[in-house]
């Protein structure tokens, strides 16, 4: 199989932190030895490429940058020293592009931790883009058949809450609160915890998010927007606090309340990224109900391989709604707002 590969592409690209995004055309990368070439047709938009965007995190992005790390699409050249990937095959951008794969992180497979990793849409240009560079270990195998736009949230929202859901180790039956349920992440968080056997309670405001949250799965529905008392009223609905609290909302103050309402013996894990932020916990009550505070970072390459199969066996599918490449700005927009259900998803032809 080959195919034919255009000298350009149109991406959207921005010069500057918090500058223009602009949709253009530019020149389709070259892969290197140890990289494919793959051609996105889909990528979801993560809150995170808006932090790079925005540039509010202790990282500095490349610049100009090509965001975006959530591609699914097709190989169409590879570098002379991949041996895992073919011409044809259906191959994913996740967040990690690549690693050292020599340092004691890397050995573990903590790849994501790794002090010289290659971030997609961060340190290296993404998949909001027709035609993305990825390197060929890292970049995530997709069963043929696999619909492109629905698995593009599961190669970062997807992979993360999965992996988040492990790090909590709660049992089945045990409940799992999602703070931030109604959003990307939380929405296939919610799912993922269903599957997983978990009982959930969700957190999120407005009354559209909770309806969604229901109908993926979600027990309980509490709205941060209109609850007087939310500790007390997660603590009477979990008969004394859920076992684990997934933290994908983008707000310290959220943060803060789980650490409160969480069971005694419980486990909270920070996923979500809210700029400048601390957790504030009480000494007393840490050591008093031995609460666990942990940090969950993306995910592996078992953990996706592990996520997508969860995905291919219809266990979980993600709410998405696909608009065009050039609306990304808009989409942004949304999400500042935090209007968004689930995800969106961009179709790099239009
Ligand atoms: O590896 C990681 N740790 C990782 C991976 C991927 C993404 C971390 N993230 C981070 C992102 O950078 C971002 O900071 O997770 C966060 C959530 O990403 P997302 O799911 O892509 O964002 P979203 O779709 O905008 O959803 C956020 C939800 O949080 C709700 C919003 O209403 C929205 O539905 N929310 C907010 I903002 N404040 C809340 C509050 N106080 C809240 N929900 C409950 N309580
Ligand atoms: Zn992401
Ligand atoms: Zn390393």
């Amino acid at each position: 199989m080959s195919f034919t590969i255009p000298k350009t592409q149109h991406a959207c690209v921005f010069d500057k932190n918090g500058g223009p995004i602009v949709y253009k055309v530019i020149p389709v990368p070259t892969p290197k030895p140890s990289e494919i070439l793959i051609h996105v047709l889909y990528s979801g938009v993560c809150h995170t490429d808006l932090h790079a965007w925005r540039g509010d995190w202790p990282l500095a992005t490349k610049l100009p940058l090509v965001g975006g790390h959530e591609g699914a699409g097709v190989v169409v050249a590879k570098g002379s020293e991949v041996k895992n990937f073919e011409i044809g095959d259906y191959a994913g951008i996740k967040w990690l592009n690549g690693s050292c794969m020599g340092c004691e992180f890397c050995m573990q497979g903590a790849e994501p931790n790794c002090a010289q990793a290659d971030l997609s849409g961060y340190t290296h240009d993404g998949s909001f883009q027709q035609y993305a560079t990825a390197d060929a270990v890292q970049a995530a195998h997709i069963s043929k058949d696999t619909k492109l736009d629905a698995v593009a949230p599961i190669l970062c929202a997807g992979v993360t809450v999965y992996k988040a859901l492990k790090t909590a180790n709660l049992r089945p039956g045990q409940w799992v609160a999602i703070s931030g349920a109604g959003g990307g992440l939380g929405t296939l968080g919610i799912e993922y915890a269903v599957a997983m056997g978990l009982r959930v309670l969700a957190i999120d405001g407005g009354e559209e998010k909770g309806a969604l949250c229901k109908k993926l799965g979600a027990e309980v529905y509490v709205d941060f927007t209109k609850s007087k008392d939310i500790v007390k009223e997660i603590q009477d609905a979990t008969n004394g606090g859920p076992h684990g609290v997934i933290n994908v909302s983008v707000s310290e103050k959220a943060i803060d309340q789980s650490v409160e309402y969480v069971r005694t013996l419980g486990k909270v894990v920070l996923v979500g990224l809210p700029a400048d932020s601390y957790v504030k916990s009480s000494v007393f009550m840490q050591v008093v109900k031995s609460v666990e505070i942990l940090g969950s970072y993306v995910g592996n390459r078992e953990d996706t391989a592990e996520a997508l199969d969860f995905f291919e066996r219809g266990l979980v599918h993600s709410p998405f709604k696909v608009v065009g490449l050039s609306q990304l700005p808009e989409v942004f927009k949304l999400m500042g707002e935090g209007k968004i259900l689930g995800r969106y998803v961009l179709d790099t032809a239009k």
